[in-house]
């Protein structure tokens, strides 16, 4: 095991592959492994990109690779699979089939399946972000597919988040839920081929008077990911927002936030095991004074609380 771990710092492909799913499966080896290497990181720059099924994605993510590979950036990439197949979104696999760059040592391309692992997905990926970056990519990019809360948070688990748009989106930009556009650093008006995509950019002008936060002042950029038409510019604000929260000691404080944001999914996925543990004991006679209404459930949820056993597994079955 710690021959891997060498194998790691030698830069070997193959062993970044191994690590990884020690990691996203959090055997022992991998949480150990994902401790020693933890003061390696920080070097990476994280970009989300976010947006509805099909908005194009996985092709824009493909166009920012070889973008960034013109530039002489290494770039890595975990991709949540989309869960749904009625997207006529492809795997990422796929897209980057497309491209030239299999064999390029530069960039590392990477599935995640959103389910059947120990555990949940934001964290999984967190720490399959910490690996990219130990090993020593430029760029470690997260595709999401932000539909739901979850992927919002996710959104917020990076140093810049891309929110990606589409014209015909039904009622249009308004109808996006509460919360969706707030996430965005940069907007990016995808399918620029469409018709309909100069009001998505009209539309989000408007919603930014009424947006507070980053997401206010945040640049809309219009691209064809399909040509690669106005990617050159995407990767240009990527950089450019970081160098900013630089430039105005913003970066600190986020990645404060970022890390903690982690500590606390770890954290409460631990508890939600250690409670589901302690309500499967939990005595016949205390399942039926509840129903009798001898006991309410506010009282059995503080009793439940003294029985965790508060501590923190060493790993996730
Ligand atoms: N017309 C047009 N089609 C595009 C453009 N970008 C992507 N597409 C097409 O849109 C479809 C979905 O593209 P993907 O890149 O897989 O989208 P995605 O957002 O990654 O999809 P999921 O991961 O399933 O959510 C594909 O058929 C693309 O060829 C574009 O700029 N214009
Ligand atoms: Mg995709």
């Amino acid at each position: 095991m710690s021959d891997l771990l060498e194998r790691f710092r030698a830069g070997e492909r193959r062993a970044l592959a191994r690590l990884l799913s020690h990691v996203e499966n959090r055997t022992p080896f991998g949480i150990q492994a994902e401790r020693e290497l933890y003061p390696l990181t920080g070097r990476a720059h994280l970009i989300g990109i976010t947006g509805p099924p099909g908005a194009g994605k996985s092709t824009l993510v493909a166009g920012l690779i070889r973008e960034a590979r013109r530039q002489s950036l290494t770039a890595a990439v975990l991709a949540v699979d989309p869960t749904s197949p009625v997207t006529g979104g492809a795997v990422m696999g796929d897209r980057i089939r497309m491209l030239d760059v299999q064999s390029d040592e530069g960039v590392f391309i990477r599935s995640v399946t959103g389910r059947g692992r120990g555990g949940g997905l934001a964290p999984a990926l967190c720490a399959m972000a910490h690996v990219l970056d130990a090993f020593g990519f430029d760029l470690v990019l997260l595709e999401t597919v932000g539909a739901g809360q979850d992927d919002v948070d996710i959104a917020r688990l990076a140093d810049t988040t891309v929110l990606v748009l589409v014209p015909g989106l039904g009622d249009g930009v308004q109808s996006l839920k509460a919360g969706t556009l707030e996430v965005a650093d940069i907007f990016v008006v995808n399918k620029a081929d469409l018709p309909g995509a100069n009001q998505v950019v009209r539309d989000l002008r408007v919603m930014q008077r009424l947006m507070v936060g980053a997401a206010e002042q945040a640049p809309i950029l219009s691209t064809v990911a399909t040509t690669g038409e106005g990617i050159d510019q995407v990767l240009r604000a990527i950089l450019e927002h970081r160098r900013q929260l630089e430039i105005h000691g913003q970066l600190t404080e986020r990645t404060q936030r970022r890390l903690l944001a982690e500590a606390r999914y770890l954290a409460l996925e631990a508890l939600a095991d250690q409670l589901d543990e302690v309500l499967e004991t939990l005595p016949a006679e205390d399942r039926a004074s509840l129903e009798t209404r001898q006991l309410d459930p506010r009282t059995l949820a503080m009793r439940l609380i003294e029985r965790l056993r508060l501590s923190f597994p060493a790993s996730r079955s």
